[in-house]
């Protein structure tokens, strides 16, 4: 079959496919968004975003119930959404393979922290394996599904940011057609995970992971590269490209299944070798359980606990017990700092406004994950909390509990739309059920921006672009129990801060709906650009009115030979949302 070139994810998509996946659900986000967008091009895959991480995954277990195999995406951090449904999977087991992929993101390129999933696999008790490259990706990713029904367990898959999106050479094979076909098996004993089935089926998850360790010993995908005896080093992953760079006459032991791990072949390694050691990112997860073992080995007195590697990390750290001493050779990766460039949102974002308004009236603003989060920044300077999605709303309603109501009537939770459905709408539940007297702001740009303008359940369109229901916000606000709704212009500064100072007055829980798609959708119903705006000269005061709105077309020319200093727009980027129109007092912008 044909050789070509794939990112990670989209070596995984074909994977699935290949294997025979006849569902695929995710909720995007990023490294891991691109797999289902990938899959998506099987027209013989069912492939749906689905509103959040634990929704996909019980979307792939009733398919996998039913019989296909079937697969389900996503960041690390919604594994801890998904995490209810999987803890009790690992108890039932599968009919049809399935497969979770967790998309790490060490140095938290884009993320709010940089957990391990190593360790879901064993808190869940389930095998997980960790591709080093995009040939590996899509090869564990088929394997991973025989494995699934093989062993009767959910299968986890692990990527990071490097090998998600890094590109190297993949093989193709066909698509499996020879998978029994998918019908309903009554098998209450094994699928009702009630306390009487679940305690039987406990012993039985117990004895799998240690089939599945033995099983490690000897199969294909942990294998051991003799070299030099001198340093002996196990690593999985991306890593382990970092190591073969780093030290090159090293042995190696590298990892496939990063758990359960394969003792006796761990052992066999540390008898071949005069040290041992365990290069990993964050976590010493092989580390700890290798020395649980009773074998001498050393991992994180060198190599750092936070943060990605690299191949000048890695021989730094090992550097420092003195075996190696060609240090200063070592290749760096970034020699030389990039000048700072802060994230903004685009000109003629519709939550610009927003924040503006927010700063103006002085409001402390839970905050929430998506492109508003760049509210925080300077000048708007309008976001105090973030946690994780779908805490703005439940933030707000703690948080006006423990305050006097002067500063109750401060308190703003803001949330975007595909925010809000993943999870905000249990936490506005919670409010309108205990009367929270927080103002909540759902951010409605029609997509879940960003990730890269994936189409959500508010938007219309499911991830194919064919037609969907539109959840419709402001009903949904009110059948939870909110008794003032409104929907409102984020462009129009004066609408929004009526709404705004209104409804932060009221003593009881509200909710204004900010509605306006995001500038980077095109199409009927969607973003259209209105008139670039220009700067008359003559008329700007040089007040700087217009630049604490932080718009990236809006410059600042500096005071030259005694003329002062004036602002202008460029007319390549400027998207005509008219917000700085609006709040310059001198008509100087038309
Ligand atoms: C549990 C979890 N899943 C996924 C993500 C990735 N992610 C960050 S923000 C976001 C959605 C943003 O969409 P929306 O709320 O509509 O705001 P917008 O970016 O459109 O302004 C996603 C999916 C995450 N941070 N946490």
């Amino acid at each position: 079959m044909a050789k070509v070139v794939l990112s990670g994810n989209e070596a995984i998509a074909r994977g699935a496919f290949e294997a025979g996946v006849l569902v695929a659900s995710a909720y995007p986000g990023t490294p891991s968004t691109e797999i289902l967008e990938n899959i998506a091009r099987y027209p013989e895959i069912d492939a749906s975003w689905a509103p959040n991480e634990k929704v996909a995954l019980e979307v792939a277990i009733g398919a996998s119930f039913g019989g296909g195999r079937t697969i389900a995406c996503m960041k690390h951090v919604g594994v801890n959404v998904a995490a209810d449904p999987l803890f009790t999977l690992s108890y039932t087991g599968v009919r049809g393979g399935l497969v979770l992929v967790a998309a790490d993101d060490p140095e938290m390129h884009s993320s709010q922290n940089e957990q391990d999933s190593r360790n879901y696999a064993r808190f869940a008790k389930l095998p997980m394996l960790e591709p080093a490259d995009s040939r590996e990706c899509l090869e564990f990713t088929r394997l991973a599904f025989e494995l699934s029904e093989r062993f009767d367990t959910p299968v986890m898959l692990r990527s990071c940011t490097r090998i998600s999106h890094g590109k190297s050479v993949v093989e193709l094979g066909e698509r499996r057609s020879d998978l029994p076909a998918p019908r309903l098996v009554k098998d209450a004993p094994k699928l009702v995970m009630l306390p009487g089935n679940a305690r039987v089926r406990h012993p039985l998850v117990e004895q799998r992971i240690v089939d599945l360790s033995a099983y490690g010993d000897s199969w294909s995908l942990n294998r051991t590269e003799m070299r030099s005896t001198r340093i002996g080093v196990i690593c999985a992953g991306v890593v382990y490209q970092y190591v073969r760079e780093a030290l090159p006459e090293a042995s190696i032991l590298k990892l496939g299944m990063v758990y359960p791990l394969p003792k006796a072949l761990i052992r066999e390694f540390a008898a071949q070798v005069d040290q041992l050691f365990v290069v990993e990112e964050l976590d010493p997860f092989i580390e700890e359980q290798v020395r649980a073992m009773g074998l001498a080995v050393t991992g994180k007195e060198l190599v750092p606990l936070c943060g990605e590697l690299s191949p000048g990390r890695v021989r730094t750290a090992l550097a420092r017990t003195g075996l190696i001493t060609d240090v200063a050779a070592a290749p760096e990766t970034n020699p030389e700092p990039l000048p700072p460039r802060p994230p903004n949102m685009c000109p003629g974002c519709p939550h610009r406004g927003l924040f503006y308004t927010l700063n103006r009236l002085n409001a402390y603003v839970t905050g929430d994950i998506g492109c508003y989060t760049l509210g925080f920044m300077p000048p708007l300077n309008a976001m105090d909390t973030c946690v994780c999605m779908g805490a703005s709303v439940s933030n707000a309603s703690g948080i006006v509990r423990v305050l006097p109501p002067d500063e109750q009537r401060r308190v703003v939770g803001v949330i975007g739309d595909s925010t809000f459905l993943h999870t905000g709408v249990n936490s506005l539940m919670e409010m309108a059920y205990n009367q929270a007297p927080a103002t909540i702001v759902i951010l409605d740009n029609r997509i879940t921006a960003m990730t890269g303008r994936q189409e959500n359940p508010t938007s219309g369109f499911t991830l194919r672009g064919t037609p969907a229901p539109e959840v419709d916000l402001a009903e949904l606000c009110r059948i939870l129990g909110i008794r003032h709704v409104r929907v409102i212009d984020p462009n129009n500064l004066a609408e929004t801060y009526t709404a705004l100072s209104e409804e932060m007055a009221r003593p009881e829980p509200s909710v204004v709906i900010t509605r306006r798609p995001c500038c980077l959708i095109k199409g009927e119903g969607r973003f259209t650009p209105g008139p670039v705006m220009t700067i008359d000269q003559a008329l700007c005061t040089g007040c700087r009115a217009c630049l604490r709105l932080g718009c990236p077309a809006i410059a600042w020319q500096p005071a030259v030979d005694g003329r002062k200093g004036k602002a202008i727009i460029d007319p390549l980027l400027c998207n005509g949302c008219t917000v700085c129109q609006q709040l310059c007092k001198f008509d100087a912008i038309n």
